[in-house]
Parts: C-alpha cells; structure tokens; sequence
C-alpha cells in the first residue's frame, strides 16, 4: 500500500513536471508566434479546390448527358480551376476564402476574375443538382412563395432569365438580405462579385454556356433549361437559405 501510494505520487509529480514543462513551451511559441504577426509575414493565400462530383457523371441523364457532365467537370472546369491559381501566384493575390476574393474582383486582372468565377461557380453548380429532385414543405417553399407568388412563378421567370442571358452567362437565384431574387450574370460572374449591380448569397445557378448543353441540346437552351428542374438539388437550396 505504502509503495503504491509512493509510486502514485511520483507519477504525480512527473504528470505536473510535464506540464510545466509543455506550459512552457507553449509560452514560448506563443511569443514566437505574436513577433511573426508583427513582422507582416506573409500567410498562405486561399486557393480555389475542385469539388468531387457529388454522382457520377451519367447520374443526371437524361436531362444532362454523361459525355456533357465528364468533359464539363474534367475539361472546362478543371482548367478555370488551374487557371485562377496560377493567376493568384502569379499576381500575388491573398485572401482568406472566396468572399473575401470575390469583394475585391473589381480592378483584378480578367484571368483572375473570370477563371475564379468559373471555378467557384461550378463547384456551386455541381451542388446545386441531384439525381433525384423535389421540393417539399419547408421554408424555402415559403421563402418562393412568398416572393414570387408560386413555385411555377418561380420557376417560369428563372427559365426567363437563364433564356433571356445574351451569350454566355448564369442565372441565379440570391438572397438580397433576405430578399429572394432572380438575377442573371454575363461570362463568370457571380453575385458574390463587387462588380455586379445585384449582389447576394447564392442559393441556386444554372450554367448557361453552350458548353452545358450544346452536345445534347444544341441550339436549344430552352430545352436544356426545362430539363434542369428535373435535378434541381431542393434540399441543398434549403440549406443555402439561412
Ligand atoms: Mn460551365
């Protein structure tokens, strides 16, 4: 008994040397750490990432074909992907995530701006989709409902706008300080940009580049637009809606 209580107190005493001992470590970086602060030295910018593809790349057909889907993903988005980065090193842009980025688009340079569109506004589009749609009960029902009258109301001036982007562009459905909206963006713009007259949270996209529909569709974006509220990701835009 004796010696277990001995052996207890020195492992006692040794449990409080180590956290003295890592208490005073910790002091020390914690020093180190307050003059790299004061020195400016410069932190690791943000870097746009790919999403994985929440579904294979046939998960959407018919409404979006798999050859459509893997050259989007793999080739067109791949590469604003690659490009903005190279632009970020290159012009030595750093910001802390991609609001911060997007708040100060205005004056970047058009690799900069457009390639960093592309790669947010995809990852955004991808998500924004589903195998399987449908929408429910819930508050963004009533969030449509109440700005726009109805859900097909809704949904006819979204198509309106996805229809009516001259060229390549986006429509986008926003929260304007918690005023839904519908707005449409030319080539990689972004309601997140500084340079767009409306600003606001993202709640749903629909690319309109010929390049998401041409194969299948050709010609006939109102097709490809019809199509798409077949997979419609409801449930991801509910989560968007805070
Ligand atoms: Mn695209």
């Amino acid at each position: 008994m004796e010696t277990l209580k001995r052996r207890k107190f020195i492992g006692m005493a040794v449990a409080a040397a180590g956290a003295l001992t890592v208490g005073s470590v910790g002091g020390l970086s914690l020093n180190a750490f307050s003059a790299e602060t004061n020195d400016n030295v410069h932190l690791k910018p943000f870097l746009f990432s790919q999403i994985l593809l929440p579904y294979p790349y046939n998960a959407l057909e018919p409404s979006i074909d798999a050859l459509t889907m893997e050259i989007h993903y793999t080739k067109h988005h791949a590469t604003y992907i690659k490009n903005v980065n190279e632009a970020i090193t290159a012009e030595n842009l750093s910001y802390a995530n991609a609001a911060e980025f997007f708040a100060h688009s205005t004056g970047m340079s058009p690799k900069a701006r457009n390639n960093a569109g592309g790669a947010w506004n995809h990852n955004f589009f991808w998500a924004s989709m589903a195998p399987s749609s449908g929408l429910t009960e819930g508050k963004l029902m009533k969030a449509i409902e109440g700005a726009f009258g109805s859900i097909d109301t809704f949904k006819a001036e979204f198509s309106k706008a996805a229809l009516g982007q001259f060229g390549s562009g986006w429509a986008w459905l926003i929260s304007d300080k918690g005023k839904l909206k519908i707005v449409s963006t030319p080539n990689q713009d972004n309601p997140l940009m500084d340079n767009v007259s409306v600003k606001g949270t993202p709640l749903l996209a629909i690319d309109v580049w010929e390049h998401a529909y041409y194969l299948k569709y050709q010609n006939k974006r109102n097709e490809y637009i019809t199509a798409f509220w077949n997979v419609v990701n409801w449930k991801e835009v509910e989560k968007r809606l805070v």
